[in-house]
């Protein structure tokens, strides 16, 4: 694997998430690889599972891990020609150079505006680091993708499934805050790559970027979207069409026992964090068939699939 920011960068989904599980099986098996090689992980925005997976993911693989979060250090500029008298102190064409020689591997989080769609839908941040940096590039969540996220997903998917073609649904659920389109965009991509019937139910409203959504059904009536799922992912994410904005909040979308009751004993999954009795009710998240916590655990081992996969072709 050449670098990791889409399912494109992946040839063969189905021998990645197998590299994944094995690797659950027995994460130090390859911790030979990553031998005086070093992982900087880039954090633009806050995080919490995808720092400490990747650190992990890395750790197992016997690679050093330097983690950088930009919120302590000085503004970085991403624009070509900028003139540089404003709050940014460094240009990315230095920045990525420089990074390239401490760095084997680079990682970057970057969420975002929710304002300007057309950079936003661009991933300007993220392929202005492709561009300037010498050596590979694994995203941490974009602006517009989560793919570390989605890969763990399918990985989860496929150990609990208890059919062979398990049917999935995206549920969009209320929140309080403007959120990205990262993850619901990123597991349409991974989720029409994988061996499952996929739904997407939403408000009217909210539909996702057409180049995403391609021929996978939406569906306006939750209920009906929810018979027969084996599995309901639930996560909020701010309007498309009215870039950024949150349409409505009320409670009817959250994700209850009521509504747990029209599928298939469908397992719960998020991505976290998850505002419970906002999103998903206690009742759904503290029951047994919420699975939130060990699909946390599997970014461990998509971070070092991906990982393995990137040292062994570039190494
Ligand atoms: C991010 C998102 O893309 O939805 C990260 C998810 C992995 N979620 C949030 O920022 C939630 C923050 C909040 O206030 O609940």
């Amino acid at each position: 694997m050449k670098q990791f920011t889409s399912i494109y960068d992946v040839s063969n989904l189905e021998q990645l998430v197998r590299e994944a599980r094995a690797l659950k099986a027995n994460p130090v098996q390859y911790e030979w690889l990553g031998k005086g090689k070093t992982l900087v992980l880039l954090f633009l925005n806050p995080s919490f599972r995808t720092r400490l997976s990747t650190q992990k993911a890395a750790q197992n693989l016997g690679m050093n891990c330097i983690v950088l979060d930009m919120a302590q250090g000085w503004q970085l500029e991403f624009e070509d020609g900028a003139v540089m008298n404003t709050d940014k102190a460094e240009h990315i064409k230095e920045a990525a150079a420089v990074l390239s020689q401490y760095a084997d591997i680079i990682g970057i989080r970057t969420f975002p505006s929710l304002i300007d769609k057309e950079k936003d839908y661009a991933d300007f941040v993220l392929h202005q680091l492709v561009k300037y940096a010498t050596v590979p590039i694994i995203s941490l969540e974009s602006a517009i993708r989560h793919p570390l996220q989605s890969l763990a997903d399918v990985m989860t998917i496929e150990e609990y499934k208890t059919v062979k073609r398990p049917k999935v649904v995206l549920s969009w659920a209320p929140h309080v805050r403007a959120l990205p389109q990262a993850v619901p965009n990123s597991f349409l991509e991974f989720m029409q790559a994988a061996p499952v019937d996929f739904v997407i139910t939403h408000p009217e409203g909210y539909e996702l970027a057409p180049e995403f959504v391609k021929h996978t059904p939406v569906e306006y009536n939750q209920q009906k979207a929810f018979e027969g799922a084996d599995f309901i992912y639930a996560k909020n994410w701010s309007s498309y069409t009215q870039y950024g904005s949150i349409l409505r909040q009320d409670e009817a979308w959250m994700i209850t026992n009521e509504k747990m009751a029209w599928t298939n004993h469908a397992k719960l999954m998020h991505c976290l964090p998850v505002r419970r009795n906002v999103v998903v009710a206690d009742e759904v998240l503290d029951s047994p068939n919420a699975i939130v916590v060990e699909q946390a655990n599997n970014r461990t081992f998509a971070a070092q699939a991906v990982l393995k996969q990137i040292l062994e072709r570039v190494m």
